[in-house]
């Protein structure tokens, strides 16, 4: 017997929303649910008859919002920017006050903040919920990150956590095995309340970019193994699906091992070899770079994982510079060393991946100050554990390294990460002094490198580089031997400058 008000609604019912709403109502929540053409809310409910829950669905907006339990909760799943604030200026004239918005599209956390305090001005919660795992994800058991009114997420929560992916409490393990109409039970939900207005969507806009990073890493190993060892791409399958069983174990891991497998059906040559090397993107991986140069963060890593799409995007002008621009011939590496190469390679990737996440952590620990957010680290790594993209066991050494110590001010310093790195750095180096002399292409790999040896030196250059402001611009400069903040100059000699530029 259906009720006669809806728990939950929802806006938008593209690959996202509907799996969200069929996972909302898979856990015996009644939903309703609106989207701007009518057809496909009708073909959805038609063909989804006998969910748990049910869903309801509504031809205006008029009908949905009457059709949703007060304070009424409104999920809105469609493009984030101008579409987002369309629904949002529809909805608020039927709306009634303490009724609660939630954003689960990729919403640029700036956004969330300025929609949060416009709505909270006339009397309205707002929820801004970072949603991740894509559109399996969605509909088994996302990882959500909700940022926003506090209050307003307690109402939420009993669905928020219902819906949300599941690990195991002791192992951190991703609890699999969802089907239709049948949720996992147990374990612990990957979601948790992240902090006031945007921080939920500035969470998993650093997801994003740690997201970027770690598949461009992977490419970079596929890549290395390829002009390296001239390993076939089912091969390299078969060395990723073992690495899946070790410190690499991760979603991105076990789907490469997967795509490297996989056949061209129509061709039957490997898939991989089929595909065009031009990368997309939407956004999140330059937003996350873009905030990082803005606040001075070092995430060097994650903006190189953007630059590769970049250049990769420009495949006619780089197949044009091949014919011109001459590099050193790959000296193939004999098979008596694949298997010491291959073990290198890993650790490179592995080395590399704490170094990026370690730029993740800074940034969110930055913005925290910048935003007036108090996040939970240890708990933030917890519910990327599961459902989304960037799902590992590595997060639990995360969780673990946060557990230790709270305060961490980043991620190398703690003993597992600072002990694994002492242990593979050789590998680290000889797998990126491998590339540089053969001419092959690795941004991540060599830029974490060389974020991990800035990061521990003591003095760096720089000493130089201000030297040179003081030069030519009088920017002023800090002694060694006198205390951090006092500021001196020195008149340069008028016969050493060099004469000004018309
Ligand atoms: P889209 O981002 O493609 O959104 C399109 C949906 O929004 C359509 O159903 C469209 O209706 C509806 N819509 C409504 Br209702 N009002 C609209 C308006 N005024 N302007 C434009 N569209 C409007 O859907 P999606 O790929 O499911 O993603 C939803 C959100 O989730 C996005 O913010 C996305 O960034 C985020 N996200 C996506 C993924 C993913 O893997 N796809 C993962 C994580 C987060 P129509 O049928 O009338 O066009």
């Amino acid at each position: 017997m259906p009720k006669t008000h809806s728990d939950i609604g929802l806006i938008g019912l593209a690959v996202m929303g509907q799996n969200l709403a069929l996972n909302i109502a898979d856990h015996g929540f009644q939903i309703s649910v609106y989207n701007r053409t009518v057809e496909k809310t009708e073909k959805f409910v038609a063909e989804n008859p006998s969910t748990p829950g049910g869903l309801v669905g509504a031809k205006t907006l008029e009908e949905f919002v009457q059709s949703i339990a007060l304070p009424r909760k409104i999920v809105i799943l469609v493009q984030a920017g101008k579409a987002t604030d369309a629904v949002i200026d529809g909805l608020l004239p039927l709306l009634a006050p303490n009724d609660i918005i939630i954003d689960g599209g990729n919403a640029l956390w700036t956004d969330t903040i300025r929609r949060e305090k416009a709505l909270k001005e006339k009397g309205f919660r707002f929820i801004g919920s970072g949603v991740s795992g894509g559109e399996e994800g969605a509909r088994f058991g996302p990882s959500l990150m909700p940022g926003g009114d506090k209050a307003a997420f307690k109402e939420l929560e009993p669905i928020w956590k219902a819906i949300a992916a599941k690990v195991d409490k002791k192992t951190g393990k991703p609890l699999m095995g969802a089907k239709p109409g049948k949720p996992v039970k147990g374990g612990v939900p990957c979601t948790v309340y992240i902090g006031e207005n945007g921080a939920g969507h500035y969470v998993k806009m650093v997801h994003n970019g740690i997201e970027y990073g770690d598949m461009q890493m992977i490419c970079e190993a596929y890549s290395l193994m390829q002009g390296l060892l001239g390993l076939k791409p089912a091969e390299m399958g078969d060395i990723f699906s073992a690495w899946n069983k070790g410190a690499l174990d991760s979603f991105l891991v076990e789907i490469t091992a997967d795509i490297l497998k996989q056949k061209d059906p129509v061709t039957k040559k490997p898939f991989v070899d089929v595909v065009l090397d031009t990368a997309g993107q939407k956004g999140t991986g330059k937003w996350t770079s873009v905030n990082a140069l803005d606040m001075g963060v070092p995430a060097p890593t994650i903006a190189e994982s953007v630059f590769a799409r970049c250049i990769s995007a420009i495949k006619e002008e780089r197949v044009a510079a091949s014919k011109v621009l001459k590099g050193p011939k790959i000296a193939k590496v004999s098979p008596s060393k694949k298997k010491a190469l291959v073990e290198a390679i890993h650790d490179a990737l592995y080395c590399s991946k704490i170094c990026s996440y370690a730029q993740g952590f800074q940034l969110m620990r930055t913005a925290q100050g910048e935003y007036g957010w108090k996040l939970n680290f240890g708990q933030i790594a917890q519910i990327f554990r599961g459902g989304c993209i960037i799902r590992a066991a590595f997060l639990q050494k995360i969780t673990e390294a946060y557990a230790r110590n709270p305060k961490l001010a980043n991620l190398l310093l703690d003993e597992y990460f600072n002990k694994t790195i002492q242990k593979a750095q050789a590998n680290w180096r000889k797998v990126v002094s491998l590339a540089v002399e053969n001419g092959i292409s690795v941004p991540t790999f060599a830029s974490a490198l060389s974020y991990y040896d800035a990061y521990r030196s003591p003095r760096l250059p720089a000493n130089l580089l201000q030297a040179q402001r003081d030069y030519f611009g009088a920017h002023t400069y800090e002694r060694v031997d006198q205390p951090r903040g006092k500021f001196f100059h020195i008149d340069w000699p008028e016969a050493n400058r060099p004469q000004a530029q018309v």
